[in-house]
């Protein structure tokens, strides 16, 4: 397994364990304390690299997808912190990172995977039952990494920004609402970008995209026209080697801030609420440092 892979590998861990505890108010305080209790193992495919929950046969429980080497795997809950074994379906080479949408505005809950071995991204449709369609790959440029869902054009139907890893760019594909995409539009990005959240950093109700670029220690955020076009990217400097960039507000003001994993710590860019952010500041974690070449 690369470096990228297991990073990926542990996010999606720790984020499957907290989805877990916090399920559970009793265990909810788990994540922020030194332990946990013992790990349930559920079998997917090798090489899990992401995971994302949805109700996929709206039975009310909470199930989940997670990418690997031999497609997406599914795991319908129980509502008890189990799951069902899991079935796996094919999506393009290496799926990297998987993500949760209706993206035929049928109701009923779809996946979507970054190929990262491929130049595609996977839609799967679901059935609405837990079961999944077979995948129907639109391609989205070199290298797919990482991706998120928005409605980018304001039409009602699902887009994704894709992290194309190399050379670094973000590639935004319109929905057709049928799980199909039109050609990918090409923006700018930093080296190697590895992560992708989508959200309104300028308060204008239009998505839009930041991806954090491992190999150039920076942030892009992309502002959205929201027409289906963004502007071009602005980067900011963060720790060396961000694999993980999430969204939240940090100092309570309203507007969202930004939180970036990286081989120094957590850095915070705090919202100046106009799509432009603060300098980051750089909070250490533990003792455990990655980076790529030290796996
Ligand atoms: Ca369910
Ligand atoms: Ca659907
Ligand atoms: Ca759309
Ligand atoms: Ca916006």
């Amino acid at each position: 397994m690369n470096p990228s892979a297991l990073l990926r590998a542990l996010r999606a861990a720790a984020f499957v364990l907290c989805s877990l505890f916090h399920a559970d108010p009793v265990l909810a305080d788990a994540c922020s304390a030194p332990g946990f209790a013992a790990a349930l193992a559920f079998h997917v495919g090798k090489n899990p690299v992401s995971v994302a929950v949805g109700d996929f046969d709206n039975d009310g429980k909470p199930d989940l997808t997670v990418a690997n080497s031999a497609g997406v795997s599914v795991l319908l809950g129980r509502g008890d912190g189990t799951f069902q074994t899991a079935i796996t379906y094919g999506a393009g080479t290496y799926p990297n990172s998987v993500a949760v949408g209706d993206f035929d505005g049928d109701g009923k809950l779809d996946l979507a995977a970054a190929n990262n071995g491929s130049t595609t991204v996977s839609v799967l449709l679901g059935r609405g039952d837990g079961s999944f369609r077979a995948a129907v790959d639109s391609v989205a440029g070199s290298a797919p990494y990482a991706l998120g869902v928005g409605d980018f054009d304001a039409d009602g139907k699902l887009d994704l920004a894709v992290a194309c890893s190399f050379p670094g760019y973000v590639s935004v594909l319109l929905g057709n609402g049928d799980g199909s995409f039109q050609a990918a539009i090409r923006y700018e990005a930093g080296a190697y970008p590895d992560s992708v959240v989508v959200g309104d950093f300028n308060g204008d109700s239009k998505p839009d995209i930041v991806v954090a670029n491992f190999n150039s220690a920076t942030v892009s955020v992309l502002l959205g026209n929201g027409d289906g076009t963004f502007q071009a990217a602005v980067h900011y400097g963060v720790g060396e080697s961000p694999f993980s960039v999430a969204v939240g507000d940090f100092n309570g003001d309203g507007r969202p801030d930004l939180a970036v994993a990286d081989s120094a710590g957590v850095s915070v860019l705090l919202s100046k609420g106009d799509g432009t952010f603060q300098a980051a500041v750089n909070y250490p974690v533990g003792q455990a440092r990655f980076g790529r070449g030290q796996l």
